[in-house]
């Protein structure tokens, strides 16, 4: 797909009206495609905001823009998975991988306090790795990472050596992640799903990879979000690490 222009492709779906007039959050989604891909890719979105279980969608967008920036490509983190219990051993888990990683106690306590504000946000919140605070300021908004997708030889390629991974899920969060965790202000991300049937969440960074957790919510809770934990040079770039995020076009691939 890389010597072809290429369409980001983005849907969001809420109930009890539009996301800027208190509606739910329902269900998002973000891709990038071809000309030719625009319409397929559209509509496996729409039937993901259509199919959601936190609820029946009243509204329903799909943006689809032109990309003109470079296309930047990386490598799938390692993925390994951590099996735990219950959803108090997967968290006791998540915050030993985020020591690990250097982060303070008190630090990952007050990041998932902001998380605990903003359970509704369809995006990320962004909270500085030194304090705990929430930085980006977006409200229920949050910060949603976009114009991202899998080369699809490569994720072919992917999964025949991951074949018990093959959740759409999975592919979207993975795809995410090393987004995300590619750029050098990024610490860690912690993740867990706000879909109430899906309690796998992740610890991610370039120095752990992709560490998932069997557990880290109760079954039936509506409740999830990602943070990233970020040490950013100075407060002046803040501005250049979002527009990374929502901006530049990524694409995962193997090198084959
Ligand atoms: N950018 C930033 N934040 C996002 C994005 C995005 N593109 N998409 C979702 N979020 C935030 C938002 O607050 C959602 O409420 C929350 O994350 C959860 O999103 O390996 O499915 O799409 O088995 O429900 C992780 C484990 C699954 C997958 C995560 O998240 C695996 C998941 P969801
Ligand atoms: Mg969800």
């Amino acid at each position: 797909m890389e010597k072809q222009t290429l369409y980001s492709i983005r849907m969001r779906a809420a109930v009890g009206g539009r996301h800027e007039r208190g509606g739910k959050h329902i269900s998002g989604g973000e891709q990038l495609g071809t000309k030719s891909e625009i319409v397929s890719k559209s509509q496996l979105l729409i039937e993901k905001a259509l199919a959601h279980h936190r609820g029946e969608a009243d509204f329903l967008q799909v943006t689809i823009e032109k990309v003109e920036e470079d296309i930047h490509y990386f490598r799938p983190l390692p993925v390994q998975t951590n099996d735990v219990p219950d959803e108090t051993e997967g968290r006791i888990l998540a915050k030993n991988l985020l020591k690990v990683i250097g982060l303070q106690t008190k630090v990952i306590d007050k990041g998932m306090a902001e998380l605990d504000n903003c359970f509704e946000a369809r995006g990320a919140i962004i909270v500085d790795a030194n304090t705990g605070e929430r930085l980006d300021g977006r409200g229920l908004k949050g910060v949603r990472v976009s114009r991202i997708d899998w080369e699809i030889d490569s994720y072919e390629a992917w999964l025949f050596e991951k074949s018990n991974l093959k959740q759409l899920k999975v592919k979207e969060a993975l795809a995410l992640a090393t987004k995300v965790a590619a750029h050098p202000y990024t610490v860690a991300e912690l993740c867990w799903s706000d879909d109430p049937d899906y309690v796998t969440g992740y610890v991610a960074s370039q120095h752990q990879g992709y560490q998932r957790i069997s557990k880290l919510k109760k079954f039936g809770d509506e409740n999830g979000g990602r943070i990233y934990f970020v040490n950013l040079p100075s407060e002046n770039d803040l501005d250049s690490y979002i527009h990374f995020l929502e901006k530049v076009p990524t694409i995962i691939k193997i090198d084959r």
